[in-house]
């Protein structure tokens, strides 16, 4: 049975095959462009878990086993914002430089011991017969005052994790992939996700 990925976030996607690989887990997976899957998934979820398996359903209900991320930012100072609203907090296209201008403007004036951070990654896993599970992984930090390093996508520029004097961003693509939130939804997704084949899988 062919595994899919359902994302069209390459950077996601890249540190997803890495990460699983760096845990043992040498499973082949395409994504949705390799298997021309073109419509849009509808993620009107209220929490990652909801919003990761409708992702993950998408492509189970096609006979794979889907696999997916759903993750954000949630800022303390914002209330969790924007949380599940991550890639759209600045509007519709996904645009991270608007996304990362806005929430420096909503963060303006807050000193440095209220800017505590999570960014939190839920992987959903969905087999054709309707089994699923999900896991979750949270990575702690700070919002910086202004953009820092090149590495990484999205609000990696803003980020410190705790420990660390530099952003996501200035970490290298494996040194992140250590230590992100989707590093640690993906080891327990690897820990899981043989018992759940051998179950569901002949
Ligand atoms: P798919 O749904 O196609 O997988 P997406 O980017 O739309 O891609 P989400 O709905 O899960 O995925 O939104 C995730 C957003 O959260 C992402 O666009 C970033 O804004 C932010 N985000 C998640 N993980 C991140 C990370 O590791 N570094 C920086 N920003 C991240």
């Amino acid at each position: 049975m062919k595994f899919v990925l359902a994302s069209n976030n390459k950077h996601k996607i890249a540190e997803i095959k890495s990460i699983l690989s760096q845990n043992g887990c040498d499973i082949e997976i395409s994504s949705l462009a390799d298997i021309g899957y073109t419509e849009e998934i509808v993620e009107d979820g209220t929490t990652f878990e909801e919003n990761a398996l409708i992702k993950a359903r998408a492509v189970a209900t096609l006979g794979y086993i889907g696999i997916a991320d759903d993750s954000g930012l949630c800022v303390e100072a914002l209330n969790g914002e924007p949380g599940i609203y991550s890639a759209r907090y600045a509007g519709e296209p996904c645009d991270h430089t608007k996304n990362n201008a806005k929430i420096l403007k909503a963060l303006e004036g807050i000193p440095m011991d209220r800017r505590g951070a999570a960014f939190v990654s839920v992987i959903a896993c969905a087999h054709p017969n309707g089994s699923c599970f999900t896991v979750r992984g949270e990575c702690h930090g700070v919002m910086l005052e202004a953009l820092q390093g090149e590495g990484g996508f999205g609000y990696d520029p803003l980020f410190q994790p705790d420990g660390y004097a530099c952003t996501f961003a200035e970490l290298t693509f494996d040194e992140k992939n250590k230590i992100s939130h989707r590093a640690k939804a993906l080891t327990a997704f690897a820990e899981s996700f043989p018992a759940f084949l051998k179950k569901h899988t002949f």
